[in-house]
């Protein structure tokens, strides 16, 4: 049996999380922290990281594309070229530049830091980066919705990757304006309703609630 590193509220290793849910992958879930894990499976002490019977591998990205060749069906990635490149494009999209923002300025500041760090949070300081610097990532993608999924017709790593980062977001109590953005309002909704999804966000929902009061 596989084993996956690496804490449940952490997008990347939800990325992962999600892909095995789709395609029905079993493993065994050891939720370290940063730091905790194995050097021999994550060389940069990051998570995820994932040990099979072939060996270790770290990185969401290069988890899951492995597990898309591991069991192709159902896919996650397109088959023609131009669409599997918008795909990675926009789970690249999700894993940087939503990540950049919803990261460490908004989740990492009002939950993990006081959370788990004993460190105090400036709700001024959260409110400013959603006030200017979400707005220009949630329009950009506004833009690019034209039908259920990113790309395409079907659901890929590109949507995995944008409404990971969203559930962290969530967790810390923002939400897209559905007034400004009616289109990314709904899908973040449409992928979050998947089972792969709202699997783990109702366990990070619970773990957050046992750590509200620290
Ligand atoms: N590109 C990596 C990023 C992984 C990452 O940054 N994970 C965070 C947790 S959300 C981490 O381990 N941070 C600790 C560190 O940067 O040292 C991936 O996709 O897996």
């Amino acid at each position: 049996m596989a084993t996956l590193y690496g804490v449940g509220g952490s997008p990347f290793v939800r990325k992962v999380r999600v892909v095995c849910a789709e395609k029905n992958i079993p493993y065994d879930h050891e939720p370290v922290f940063p730091g905790q894990v194995d050097r021999k499976i994550s060389p940069l002490g990051k998570v995820p990281g994932w040990k099979d019977e072939r060996g270790p591998l770290s990185d969401s990205s290069i988890i899951c594309a492995y597990l898309e060749g591991v069991k192709p069906e159902p896919a996650l990635y397109p088959r023609d070229p131009y669409e599997r490149a918008r795909a990675l494009w926009f789970e690249e999209y999700g894993d940087s530049a939503l990540l950049g923002v919803f990261g460490p300025k908004i989740f990492f500041k009002k939950i993990i830091g006081p959370r788990f760090m004993g460190q105090q949070f400036d709700p001024a300081e959260i409110q400013k980066a959603w006030d200017e610097e979400a707005p220009p990532l949630l329009e950009y993608l506004e833009s690019q919705l034209a039908g259920d999924w990113l790309v395409g017709k079907s659901f890929s790593i590109g949507d995995i990757g944008v409404a990971t980062q969203f559930a962290n977001l969530h967790q810390a109590g923002y939400r897209t304006d559905a007034k400004r953005w009616p289109k990314l309002a709904a899908y973040v909704e449409r992928v979050h309703a998947r089972p792969s999804f709202t699997t783990l966000i109702a366990e990070d929902d619970a773990f957050l609630a046992l750590t509200e009061q620290r």
